[in-house]
């Protein structure tokens, strides 16, 4: 009794001083999130769920594009810019490649170098989880804490090349891909998938002797998008081009982010989505906890490997396998 009473004290005073924007709580509230220790977990989700009536007042935008396009040098350029309007900023940066020592964040940090010194901005690496879905759980929650804090603008950076741009595309309000003026007129690098994804396309680096080339990659970008028809209701994705480094062409693209933003405000969109990822964001975390506490039993995950041997040697269907590892975790057929 007096433990749990103590345990709701510390998780008041913690969402306390996340509210009244105090970045060291908010910083260590992340790293709560992040632990897999059980009490870290516990206590992260009665945070959550004290801070939820806080969250979501943000305008949410994904950035992705091919690696080495200029995403984080648009984020810290766009993000001084929005601090100069007086909003404040949080940057998260999903990079699901990134188990290797953290170097992708150093090079971040030191991308974002001027954003990182600013004190209106918040910048946080979202490690490499063991799963996707481990990084969308933690980016997820890890929104949230920035909304309660106050930080009215959050900038998701991830690559575009795994499936990550998918997962943040789905967290997101508007998601914009950065891309880069092309050698010839092929499209530089940027799937099909990601073009799908895209409420903007940035054409990045537009500077110089390569402003003809950009201006050239964005027709090739606008045709594309027109021949793939991409669904949006109500939004013909936009392309335009800029240059991060100078600064140039910023203003235009907050503006369509703006837009874009208001528009699924106006129509109720904006709402539905997010009540959408909401539903999505609680079967995913289900799901996964299913799966785990389901190979953790003895008897499952010993039959798994062996079940999943016979159906790669085509000796039984994986319909088959599938439904005799339900009857081995407990779950009945379908009648
Ligand atoms: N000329 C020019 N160079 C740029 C511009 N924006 C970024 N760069 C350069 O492009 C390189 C990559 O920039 P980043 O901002 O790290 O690109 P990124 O997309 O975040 O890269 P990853 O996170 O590694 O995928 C750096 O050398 C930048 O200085 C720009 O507008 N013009
Ligand atoms: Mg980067």
């Amino acid at each position: 009794m007096r433990e749990t009473d103590t345990a709701a004290k510390d998780i008041e005073r913690i969402a306390k001083a996340i509210r009244a924007g105090d970045r060291a709580a908010l910083a260590r509230a992340i790293t709560l999130i992040e632990s897999a220790k059980l009490e870290d977990q516990i206590r992260a989700e009665g945070l959550l769920e004290r801070l939820l009536p806080y969250t979501g007042k943000s305008i949410r935008v994904g950035i992705s594009g091919v690696p080495g396009g200029g995403k984080s040098t648009l984020i810290d350029q766009l993000g001084l810019n929005l601090i100069g309007e007086g909003h404040k900023v949080a940057v998260l940066a999903v990079d699901p490649t990134s188990s290797r020592s953290g170097g992708s964040i150093l090079g971040d940090k030191t991308r974002m170098g001027r954003l990182a010194a600013d004190p209106q901005a918040f910048i946080r690496p979202s490690p490499a989880g063991d799963s996707l879905g481990g990084v969308t759980k933690t980016t997820r929650e890890t929104v949230a804490l920035a909304e309660a804090a106050g930080y009215d603008v959050v900038l998701i950076e991830t690559v575009g090349v795994g499936q990550s741009e998918t997962a943040v595309a789905n967290m997101v309000d508007v998601f914009v891909v950065v891309a880069i003026p092309g050698a010839g007129d092929e499209l530089q690098g940027i799937k099909r998938g990601l073009l799908e994804l895209a409420d903007i396309i940035a054409v990045n680096k537009a500077e110089g002797d390569q402003v003809e080339r950009a201006n050239r990659a964005a027709m090739d970008y606008r045709t594309a998008l027109h021949i793939l028809a991409t669904g949006h209701s109500n939004w013909d994705p936009q392309v335009l081009t800029l240059s991060a480094r100078d600064n140039r062409g910023l203003d235009a693209l907050w503006t369509k982010i703006t837009e874009r933003h208001a528009a699924l405000a106006a129509s109720g969109a904006l709402d539905a989505r997010r009540s959408d990822q909401a539903a999505s964001w609680m079967r995913e975390i289900f799901e996964q906890r299913l799966l785990a506490a389901f190979k953790g039993g003895k008897r499952a995950a010993r039959h798994f490997q062996e079940l999943e041997n016979k159906v790669r040697a085509g000796q039984m269907t994986p319909a088959a396998a599938a439904a005799e590892l339900g009857r081995l975790a407990g779950i009945k057929d379908a009648d």
